[in-house]
């Protein structure tokens, strides 16, 4: 089995100790690094330069940028850039956006799928070097080229949880990424996708991006993914907590207190339940029992997002040492 492994961080920890965490995680022989695009945490491309510059090995990008809030063409061009400076170990990560941060920066979020349809479109032809002229009805260029190559061809993964996006991002994308943690969730993905994708499905990356918690002992490692999964239950749809079995009235509890900033009272009113259904959480052990379910619905990486470990550190040594060699 050819799976890979990558590490998602949120930047919104001083660049010089995600820097220190990519270079560890790089020695350790993890294959990717993720980094999230939201306004209010550190620049994307500052903070995956920074790593470029620091790591020999991983490849790296971001998952996702949008393309609301960046012009796809500036994103060829950022990307472009990523991939001269880690010499050639960039990948791109493009999803609808986050409609929550959307609206705090008072942008519409107007026909999502065909944002990142034509997107993915001019993004490619303009890495490939064309001079590209696109009269899209989100996207226009009237002539836009980039002034240099990247040094390899990017691959171009989208971010997708709904049913069209995961047919679009089968049918276009070189990759998809797809938040969540639960083999429920993957069942339902991978009928869309093997259907959307047809004899393509070989070459598409299915990335599990999990919020993941790992600790030698299990309460531990419960209680740091608390506030993760409060977070995670609060966004989530009715129709999303209904087919998790979740109750809706301690999720609705649950999405007053984040709404409050009470986040303590958040965590404590997670229930177990909860964080199975969205999270890989336990001991080594217990998670490379449920990676492998994931592996079993078919995906091809598993990404470990937030919040991996109370000390960062010492998790990212746990899962390279403990979880990773079990799959090579
Ligand atoms: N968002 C961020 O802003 N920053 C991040 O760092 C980030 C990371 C991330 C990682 C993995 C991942 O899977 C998603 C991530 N996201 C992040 C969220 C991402 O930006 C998107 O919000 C998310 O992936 C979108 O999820 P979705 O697949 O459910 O797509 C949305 C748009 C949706 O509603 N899709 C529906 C579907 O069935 O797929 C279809 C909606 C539809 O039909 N729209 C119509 C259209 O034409 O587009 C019309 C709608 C209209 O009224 O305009």
């Amino acid at each position: 089995m050819n799976v890979k492994f990558g590490l998602e961080f949120l930047p919104s920890i001083p660049t010089s100790d995600t820097v220190m965490l990519s270079k560890y995680a790089d020695e350790l022989g993890f294959d990717a690094i993720w980094v999230t695009d939201h306004y209010n945490n550190r620049n994307v491309y500052v903070t995956l330069t920074a790593i470029a510059l620091n790591t020999k090995k991983v490849i790296l990008g971001p998952s996702v940028t949008n393309p609301y809030v960046v012009n796809p063409i500036w994103t060829a061009s950022a990307i472009a850039s990523i991939d001269e400076v880690s010499n050639g170990r960039a990948i791109l990560g493009i999803g609808a956006g986050d409609k929550a941060t959307l609206e705090k920066m008072n942008i519409e979020w107007k026909a999502p799928l065909r944002a990142v349809k034509e997107s993915v479109e001019v993004i490619r032809r303009l890495l490939k070097g064309e001079m590209v002229y696109f009269d899209g009805e989100f996207v226009k260029s009237r002539g836009a080229a980039l002034s240099y190559k990247p040094p390899h061809e990017i691959p171009i993964y989208i971010g997708a949880q709904g049913p069209k996006m995961l047919t679009l991002a089968s049918t276009i994308g070189d990759g998809i990424l797809i938040n969540a943690s639960n083999p429920k969730d993957y069942e339902y993905a991978m009928k869309i996708i093997k259907k959307a994708a047809g004899d393509r499905i070989g070459n598409i990356d299915v990335v599990a991006c999990t919020s993941f918690s790992i600790d030698r002992d299990v309460n531990v490692a419960q209680k740091n993914v608390r506030i993760v999964v409060a977070f995670i239950v609060a966004g989530a749809s009715e129709e999303v907590l209904k087919s998790h079995n979740i109750d809706l009235e301690r999720a609705n509890m649950i999405r007053e207190y984040i709404s409050k900033g009470k986040f303590k009272d958040a965590s404590a009113a997670v229930t177990n339940e909860m964080i199975d259904e969205f999270s890989i959480t336990g001991t080594p052990e217990q998670c490379v029992e449920k990676i492998s379910e994931l592996l079993k619905r078919g995906v091809t990486q598993i990404v470990f997002g937030s919040p991996i470990g109370k000390d960062k550190k010492l998790a990212l040594e746990l899962i390279a040492s403990e979880v990773i060699p079990h799959f090579k």
